[in-house]
C-alpha cells in the first residue's frame, strides 16, 4: 500500500521482504542505480548549456574535458556498481564486452549482473527531448565464487529478477519492477529525493496512440503495414493518434500511462530491428507485462527469447495487450499468406 510522501529509499527498505531471495543485496543494488541516476540527471538537465560549458571534446574553463552524454552516463552507472562491489558483472550497449567484477575481500562471491543502456535516445540530447537509462538485473547462473561468464548474460529475460528505467523528462522518475507489478517515484530535484508518486503502473487495456518510425514505412513487413493502417482506418474508435519522440523510454511511459502500442519493425536496413534485446527489449518487456502489458517480436514473447549474443537485435511491439494482440494477429496473418 502506497503511503503519502514515501520516499524510494523507504520504498526499497519496506518492500525487500517480498523478493524471493532477500539478503538486501537487491535492495542494495537498486539504491546504487539511484544513486547514479541522480549524478546523470544532475548532466543531462546541464546538456542545454552547451555554449557556456562547452561541448562535447572541448576543454571548459576549470580544464576538464566535456564528454558526450551517452559516455558520461555509462562511466557513472559503472562507476556506481563497481565501487560499491555489489554485482559480480555488468554488461552495457557502451561496451564491446561484459565487465567482471569483484565484490568485497577481492571475491565474486556476488549474485547479481546488471545490463544497462546508460542514455538511450541520445539523439534527443542535442535538442532537449527526453530520454533515458535502462537497467535489468539477473541473478548469476555460475557458481558464486567464480568469476562471471557470458552465459550469465544471455540469461532468456524472464529470468530478470529486477528492471526498470528513468525518464529523464519534464520530470525525472525512476520507474521499476522486481516482479511485483510496477512502480514510479518521481524527483523532487530541490532536495534530491524520489517519490511514490505512482504506485502500481498498468497499462490500459485498450489504447489509441501508435508510435512507429513511419519514415521506415516502405521498409516494413507487410504484417506491419496492414497494421498501421487499421490504425488509421476511420472507425468507431479510430483512427489512432500517431505520437513518436524517437526515444524508447518516453514513448513506453506515456503509452503507460495513456493507453498505446510502440513498434520497432525489421526494416531492410535493420532486418532484425534496431532495438538490443538485452538491454532495451527485455527490461522493457519485464515492465510491460508486470503492468498487464505485452510483448513480443509479433511471433513470440519477448520473455523467451533464448539470447545468442551481447549485443543481439529484436524486432519489438510493445504495449496494451489489446494493441499487441492485433499487432501480432495482423504480423501471422501476412506471415501465413506468404506460405
Ligand atoms: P539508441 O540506443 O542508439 O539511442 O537507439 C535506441 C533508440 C530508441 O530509444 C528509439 O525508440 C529508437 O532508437 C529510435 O530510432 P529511429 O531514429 O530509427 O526511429
Ligand atoms: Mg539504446
Amino acid at each position: 500500500m502506497a503511503q503519502k510522501n514515501q520516499t524510494l529509499g523507504e520504498f526499497i527498505i519496506e518492500n525487500q521482504g517480498e523478493f524471493k531471495y532477500s539478503s538486501g543485496e537487491l535492495s542494495r543494488l537498486i539504491n546504487s542505480i539511484r544513486l547514479a541516476a541522480k549524478v546523470v540527471n544532475h548532466e543531462v538537465n546541464k546538456a542545454g548549456l552547451v555554449d557556456i560549458l562547452g561541448a562535447a571534446g572541448d576543454t571548459n574553463v576549470q580544464g576538464e574535458s566535456q564528454q558526450k552524454l551517452d559516455v558520461y552516463a555509462n562511466e557513472a552507472f559503472i562507476k556506481t556498481l563497481t565501487n560499491r562491489e555489489i554485482v559480480c558483472g555488468i554488461a552495457s550497449e557502451e561496451e564491446d564486452d561484459f565487465i567482471t567484477i569483484k565484490g568485497r575481500n577481492q571475491n565474486h562471491d556476488n549474485k547479481y549482473v546488471v545490463l544497462i543502456d546508460p542514455l538511450d535516445g541520445s539523439s534527443n540530447i542535442d535538442v532537449n527531448v527526453s530520454v533515458g537509462t535502462i537497467f535489468s538485473v539477473y541473478r548469476r547462473i555460475t557458481p558464486s565464487g567464480t568469476p562471471v561468464t557470458l552465459e550469465d548474460f544471455l540469461q532468456p529475460g524472464r529470468n530478470q529478477v529486477a528492471a526498470g528505467y528513468i525518464i529523464y523528462g519534464t520530470s525525472t522518475m525512476i520507474v521499476y519492477t522486481t516482479g511485483h507489478g510496477v512502480n514510479g517515484f518521481t524527483l523532487n530535484p530541490a532536495i534530491g529525493t524520489y517519490y511514490h508518486s505512482h504506485p502500481n503502473m498498468t497499462f490500459p487495456e485498450d489504447g489509441s496512440i501508435y508510435s512507429v518510425n513511419e519514415g521506415n514505412y516502405v521498409h516494413f513487413p507487410q504484417g506491419v503495414k496492414n497494421y498501421i493502417k487499421y490504425c488509421q482506418e476511420e472507425k468507431e474508435d479510430r483512427p489512432y493518434t500517431s505520437r513518436y519522440i524517437g526515444s524508447l523510454v518516453s514513448d513506453f511511459h506515456r503509452n503507460m500511462i495513456k493507453g498505446g502500442i510502440y513498434i520497432y519493425p525489421s526494416t531492410a536496413k535493420n532486418p532484425k530491428g534496431k532495438l538490443r534485446l538485452l538491454y532495451e527489449c527485455n527490461p522493457m518487456a519485464f515492465i510491460a507485462e508486470q503492468a498487464g502489458g505485452k510483448a513480443s517480436n509479433g511471433f513470440k514473447r519477448i520473455l523467451d527469447i533464448e539470447p545468442a549474443e551481447l549485443h543481439e537485435r529484436v524486432p519489438f511491439i510493445c504495449g496494451s495487450i489489446n494493441m499487441v494482440n492485433k499487432a501480432e494477429e495482423f504480423m501471422q496473418h501476412a506471415e501465413q499468406l506468404k506460405k
